[in-house]
């Protein structure tokens, strides 16, 4: 697949209302590298197989939540090209200056309808994985420290307007529509899931009155089994978990849903389809979501924790 323009989800920024014991469980818990602190005090870390900088960065704040999230692009060009179309679109976007997050370039930050800040930027320092770049191993003891994801894979994120959403991705961004729900009794898309690359999903929607809240982080595991691995180190550690271990009938993902200690849900995730922009987008009922095992294919109810419980 020739992937230009939107390459990947690249950073999000978490808030922490305790910040050592965010580190503790994003660093010793879920196993992340912890790259750096910044004068403000935010703590930048890393997953195993990622190659850039950092992908996760924390802030203490008085409430939990997310403050942005950053999709990388292939270039200045790109960043550019896509400021004026979301400027053409009717977005006011803003530009960050180089060296505001560590070791990333200038981001142009816009606010979607649902509330939330969005990213794009073109560079983030290449720090390289343990593996190496040439010759690499296939393992490294960082794959046992913790729960030890490969990567930041998507987030989930409720708020208003999901049509408009769906609009702005699609139409400026590049993004095609993967899967979606629609809301009970209507043709209306309540849930969807966008996909910038030919994964299960870059970043998922479901309609909310509230603007601006976070479902989950969503961590890439190498497999089921290290989702189930996932499950022991949470009980070992006390982790209070949501939903699973089960599968996702959307996306066909394997996962389950755990809450940090600031209440801010994260997802360890294996698996799950491949998406290609030809194909059509796959479609859930409500009553699928819930009783048709889209949310759950295990339990195959709807959980009320899903509909109610963001930061
Ligand atoms: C995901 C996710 C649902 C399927 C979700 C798949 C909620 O990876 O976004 O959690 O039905
Ligand atoms: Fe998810």
């Amino acid at each position: 697949m020739a992937m230009t323009g939107v390459l990947r989800p690249g950073h999000v920024q978490i808030r922490v209302m305790d910040l050592e014991a965010g580190v503790h469980h994003y660093r010793d818990v879920l196993g992340l590298e912890e790259m750096g602190r910044d004068a403000s005090g935010r703590v930048y870390l890393k997953a195993w197989d990622e190659r850039d900088h950092h992908s996760i960065v924390l802030r203490k704040a008085d409430s939990a939540g997310m403050d942005f999230f950053g999709f990388k692009v292939d270039s200045e060009a790109t960043l550019n090209r896509l400021e004026a179309d979301l400027k053409q679109y009717g977005l006011t976007t803003s530009r960050i200056p180089a060296g505001d997050l560590l070791e990333t370039g200038e981001r142009v930050r816009f606010e979607i309808p649902s509330g939330h800040q969005i990213e794009l930027y073109a560079h983030k320092s290449f720090v390289g994985s343990d593996l190496g770049q040439k010759d690499p191993k296939p393992y490294s003891p960082k794959f046992d420290k913790g729960i030890a994801p490969m990567r930041l894979d998507h987030a989930l994120l409720y708020g208003p307007n999901v049509d408009k959403v769906l609009e702005i991705f699609t139409k400026v961004l590049g993004f095609h529509l993967a899967e979606f729900v629609t809301l009970p009794d209507s043709d209306i898309k309540g849930a969807l899931w966008l996909c910038c690359s030919n994964k299960a999903h870059d970043i998922a929607f479901v309609v909310h009155p509230e603007p601006g809240k976070l479902h989950h982080v969503s961590f890439y595991m190498e497999s089921w089994d290290r989702v189930l691995r996932s499950a022991d180190i949470m009980a070992a550690n006390d982790v209070k978990v949501d939903i699973g271990p089960t599968r996702h009938g959307i996306t066909r993902g394997g996962t389950i849903y755990a809450w940090d200690p600031s209440g801010n849900r994260f997802e360890t995730f294996s698996g799950g389809n491949s998406s290609y922009p030809d194909m059509p987008p796959i479609e859930w009922s409500w009553e699928g979501l819930g009783e048709g095992g889209g949310l759950d294919v295990a339990a195959r109810k709807m959980h009320e924790t899903f509909l109610t419980v963001v930061t």
